[in-house]
């Protein structure tokens, strides 16, 4: 069981999660900034206005990665911090891009590789309110053109680039269940703006067109002289049949991969939807201009891998509600045997199961023709950890345990099955602010104390990573 010697490992961020700051040097507003601010969306009532005061600590943030020994860490550009109102005829931050520039250089001062996320949900609240952001076609797929070829001109130090970070939850979680931001849906209990039948569709196809914009740009203009890389991450769980003895679950596990993954990595390597959400949502999927196509088509450097956990899956009876996107089919965390899927943890999400990421990390190198991936998040929260003492938060064995069992998984995929991962980023290099949770829910390695000057202590999973890796490298 090996890892090849140039595998990178380290910890993985996002801008609003960690940065704070959130008026300062020009910042423009975001939709997060204005979901937290509607009563009821936020768990603890909180935002991301100081979270964990990144924006003034990043040479803090860059000791800590060195201490811990990672080889590279994985943050996400706030793209209001750079073009305030976001768009393509408004105004550059130059205040935001310095802080950026400054930042790469000091972490590969510090030896440790950048990946850059450009969006990591956080989409500038003057585009929203001007065109309807995401929801515009034309408007949404230019701006962030634009925004990614600003970027790349400042940051060419950068070789490793990620358009958007799970747009999946950009399109579900803010256009159809209405619990992230801009919080569309149906539901008119919770927002008095959504269509769930149509509006996530439309926001996946935009961003599928708009990250086939930003690798076009890459490609033509900056990779013949920076020689970057650049892809797009999905999330998505593994699925197991609830029976495995019934077909009809066995196609509803294989379809729930294909309605969380597929509906964006299958236009991403092959230039179309799947069938079988095509068959299930018809007209309501956009069809893709054959200019569209072009940019979508072939447009992965490398596979951006988000992954936690798994599901059983039973196949669903009639019809497929207008509002379904799993694929007409329901998740459960026990199957026909009663077998747990995992342990339970602070996220009704999430149980853990690390024989399921080695069997996705197959699922999809056998679709995608075995892509180079790297995993850009995998990470765990832990049931009641808020509720502990400083001592006991520190000593996570839990999630030790997670890291443990995960990697060695990846690297069975890796060295046995001869799938192509070429690097690992841990969600997250500290507890943060958890979206709609709040800061009730953490995911760090090293703890933030967010009532004492967000000082930061390492449990004991940041202190594990760096054996674990040495077991399996
Ligand atoms: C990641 O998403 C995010 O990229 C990161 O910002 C976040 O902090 C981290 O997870 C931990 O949560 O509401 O029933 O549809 C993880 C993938 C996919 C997990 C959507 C939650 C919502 C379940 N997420 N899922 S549901």
């Amino acid at each position: 069981m090996s890892l090849p010697k140039d595998f990178q490992w380290g910890f993985a961020t996002a801008a609003y999660q960690v940065e704070g700051a959130t008026e300062k040097d020009g910042r423009g507003p975001t939709i997060w900034d204005k979901f937290c601010a509607v009563e009821g969306k936020i768990a603890d009532k909180s935002d991301g206005s100081v979270a964990c005061d990144s924006y003034n600590r990043t040479a803090e943030d860059i000791a800590l990665l060195k201490e811990l020994g990672a080889t590279c860490y994985r943050f996400s550009l706030s793209w209001a911090r750079i073009i305030p109102l976001g768009g393509r005829n408004d105004p550059i931050n130059q205040a935001g891009i310095d802080h950026y520039v400054k930042f790469v250089d000091d972490l590969l001062e510090a030896g440790i590789t950048p990946f850059i996320t450009l969006l990591h949900w956080d989409v500038p609240d003057g585009i929203h309110q001007r065109y309807g952001g995401l929801l515009n076609r034309e408007e949404f797929p230019l701006d962030f053109e634009h925004y990614s070829r600003v970027v790349y001109k400042a940051l060419p130090k950068c070789k490793n680039w990620i358009t958007f970070n799970e747009p999946f939850c950009s399109s579900i979680l803010g256009y159809s269940l209405g619990y992230f931001a801009p919080g569309h849906t149906s539901d008119r209990k919770k927002s008095p703006v959504g269509d769930s039948s149509r509006e996530p569709w439309i926001v996946g196809h935009n961003l599928l067109v708009a990250h086939g914009r930003a690798v076009k740009v890459y490609r033509e203009e900056f990779k013949p002289t920076d020689k970057g890389q650049v892809g797009i991450t999905l999330n998505g769980d593994y699925a197991y049949p609830w029976d495995p003895e019934d077909p009809e679950d066995v196609a509803a596990a294989n379809r729930k991969i294909e309605f969380a993954i597929s509906w964006f990595a299958d236009p991403v390597y092959f230039g179309k939807y799947p069938d079988s959400m095509r068959k299930q949502l018809g007209d309501r999927l956009p069809e893709f201009t054959p200019e569209e196509e072009a940019l979508v088509k072939g447009s992965n450097d490398f596979y951006g891998m988000n992954h936690y956990t798994a599901d059983y899956v039973k196949h669903g009876t009639g019809e497929a509600a207008p509002e379904d996107y799993l694929g007409n089919l329901t998740t459960h965390s026990t199957n026909k045997n009663g077998d747990s899927i995992g342990p339970e943890t602070q996220s009704f999400w999430l149980r853990p199961n690390p024989e399921g990421f080695r069997l996705l990390i197959n699922w999809l190198s056998k679709r995608y023709g075995y892509p180079a991936i790297y995993v850009t998040e995998n990470g765990t929260s832990i049931k009641g950890e808020n509720d502990l003492s400083f001592e006991q938060i520190l000593d996570d064995q839990f999630r030790v345990d997670y890291f443990r069992t995960y990697v060695h998984a990846m690297a069975k995929a890796v060295s046995e099955d001869g799938c192509n991962v070429r690097g690992y980023m841990a969600w997250s290099l500290m507890d943060n602010f958890e979206w709609a949770e709040g800061y009730e829910t953490r995911f760090g390695v090293t703890y933030v104390a967010y009532n004492d000057g967000q000082k930061r202590t390492p449990k004991a999973s940041a202190k594990e990573m760096q054996k674990i890796f040495k077991e399996v490298m």
